[in-house]
C-alpha cells in the first residue's frame, strides 16, 4: 500500500491528521501538484482527477478522494473508531461531516480557488487553464460560510467536538473548513466565539501540528 501525497496540499492533510489521529502508518510517495507530477504518467492514469491524496492497493486498485481513503483505513485499523461504533453513531457522525464538507468546505473551497493568485487557471482543483477567476465566487463563498457558521455557532456551543462528545472525522473535516476563514476577512472570534473556541482546541492536539 502506498498512499500519494502533497506535504500543504489540505485534501492530503487530512488523510494525515486522520492516520496521526488513529496512530498509523502508511508508506508515502511525495506528488508535487504544484509542479504538475499529477498530470504525468503514470499519475495521471492512476488518479485521472489530477489529485492529491490518492492510495494504491498491492493489488493495483486506486483509492482517491481523502474521506474515502479514511473510511478505507478506518474499516482495516478499526480502533480508535473514529467514524463511530454504532448504527446512530455512524449516522450522527456522517451528517456532520457531509454538513461541514457541503455547506462549508465546498463554499470556501470555490472561495479560495476564486481568490488566491495561485490558482489562477486551475480554479477547477485537478486541472489547467481551466476558467477565469471570478470575483463573485469569492464574495458568494464567504456570504455561505457565514450562513454555515451561523448555524453550527450555537450547536458546537454545546458540545465538545463536533458530532458529539468524542473527538471523530467530522472535526477533521470541520478543521480544514474553518481554517480557510484565515485566508479572508472573517472575524472568527467576535463572531463565532465557540466556533473559535473548538478550532483552538482541535489545533492543539498533536496530530494537528502540520
Ligand atoms: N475531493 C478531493 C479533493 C482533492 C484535491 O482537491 N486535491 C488538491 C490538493 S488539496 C490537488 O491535488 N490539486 C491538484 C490540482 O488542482 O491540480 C479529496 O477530498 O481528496
Amino acid at each position: 500500500m502506498k498512499l500519494y501525497d502533497f506535504e500543504v496540499a489540505p485534501s492530503a492533510q487530512r488523510v494525515r491528521v486522520f492516520m496521526a489521529e488513529k496512530g498509523i502508518e502508511v508508506p508515502i510517495e511525495p506528488l508535487n501538484v504544484r509542479a504538475g507530477e499529477q498530470f504525468a504518467a503514470p499519475f495521471s492514469s492512476m488518479n485521472p482527477f489530477h489529485c492529491v491524496p490518492f492510495l494504491e492497493l498491492d493489488d493495483g486498485t486506486v483509492i482517491a478522494e481523502s474521506m474515502s481513503i479514511c473510511r478505507y483505513l478506518e474499516e482495516l485499523n478499526p480502533t480508535p473508531a473514529l467514524y463511530g461504533r454504532t448504527a446512530e453513531e455512524r449516522a450522527v457522525i456522517d451528517m456532520w461531516e457531509r454538513r461541514f464538507e457541503l455547506d462549508g468546505f465546498i463554499p470556501m473551497l470555490h472561495a479560495m480557488r476564486n481568490h488566491v493568485p495561485n490558482f489562477i487557471g486551475k480554479v477547477v482543483p485537478g486541472t489547467r487553464n481551466d476558467l477565469p477567476q471570478l470575483p463573485e465566487m469569492v464574495s458568494r463563498g464567504t456570504e455561505m460560510m457565514e450562513i454555515f457558521l451561523a448555524r453550527v455557532e450555537p450547536h458546537i456551543a454545546k458540545n465538545d467536538f463536533v458530532a458529539g462528545p468524542e473527538f471523530t472525522v467530522a472535526d477533521i473535516t470541520a478543521f480544514f473548513t474553518v481554517r480557510m476563514t484565515t485566508a479572508f476577512e472573517m472575524d472568527l472570534v467576535g463572531s463565532y466565539p465557540a466556533v473559535a473556541a473548538w478550532l483552538a482546541k482541535v489545533s492543539a492536539r498533536p496530530a494537528f501540528q502540520l
